[in-house]
């Protein structure tokens, strides 16, 4: 198995087996083979059942975690246990529109890439549905991501990259843009966005909250040292 799909899950009942499914059909489609990896802090809506149930289906492993032991520890324990050569990271809410993973994967498995971000903004890609405050804060926290990282849209938690990208970096537990710190910290060359259409989940609850803008400006502080020490 040469490519891994991690999806961290936290009550994504509802969402998981319309993900399953689109996924497996566009990747198909795309003529590509992947394992799932599923990663689950035993959410209480059940979604370690029904992704049990799932996994007789289809190419998946299944991790099961204690209560909510945080999202980035469960992108990294899934990566740690994924089979691939390349991963992909991408939520289960549905927001990261499936059809867009064979893209992500093929920028680095036959384009120059080590890492694809997949980003809303570069030309092609979006939000849809965004009042003008959600979109002034998205912006507001890429612009102040872009001293550390030359992405555009440095929030992004979509992406693929190599493996070599992440092997042996010390990746931080509390940033929970996990894709910030891929991007900050990740052994990439060449990297590439390649555009998408964010949506809003439609099942399911959002975890977006103050203590999420705290963290993020706390891992943002954090990345700043991180460089400062690799300087000196
Ligand atoms: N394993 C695990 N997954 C989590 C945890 N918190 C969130 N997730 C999952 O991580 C992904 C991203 O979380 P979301 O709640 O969608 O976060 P968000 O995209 O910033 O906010 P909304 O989409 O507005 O809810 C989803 O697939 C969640 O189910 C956690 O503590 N553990
Ligand atoms: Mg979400």
């Amino acid at each position: 198995m040469n490519t891994s799909i991690i999806v961290p899950t936290y009550n994504e009942a509802e969402s998981l087996p319309v993900l399953a499914e689109r996924l497996f059909k566009a990747l198909q489609e795309a003529g590509l083979e992947a394992e799932l990896v599923v990663v689950d802090d035993s959410s209480p809506d059940g979604t370690g059942d029904v992704a049990e149930g799932l996994a007789q289906q289809y190419p998946m492993q299944v991790l099961h975690r204690p209560p909510k032991s945080g999202l980035a520890s469960a992108v990294w324990d899934g990566m740690e246990k994924a089979r691939g050569a390349v991963l992909v990271v991408m939520d289960a809410d549905l927001s990261h529109p499936p059809e867009v993973v064979p893209q992500l994967i093929r920028a680095v498995t036959e384009g120059d890439a080590d890492l694809a971000v997949g980003s809303r903004y570069v030309p092609g890609g979006g939000v849809a549905n965004w009042p003008w405050h959600r979109r002034f804060a998205s912006w507001f926290a890429c612009q102040l991501a872009r001293p550390f990282v030359p992405m555009r849209d440095a929030t992004s938690g979509f992406f693929a990259l190599k493996r070599e990208v992440v092997q042996g970096v010390a990746l931080d537990p509390i940033g929970f843009k996990i894709g910030l710190e891929v991007m900050a910290k990740g052994r990439y060359r060449a990297f590439k966005e390649v555009p998408y259409t964010f949506t809003d989940r439609r099942f399911g609850q959002s975890k977006f909250g103050t203590k999420e803008v705290r963290f993020y400006l706390l891992q943002l502080g954090r990345i700043w040292r991180f460089r400062r020490q690799k300087k000196t």
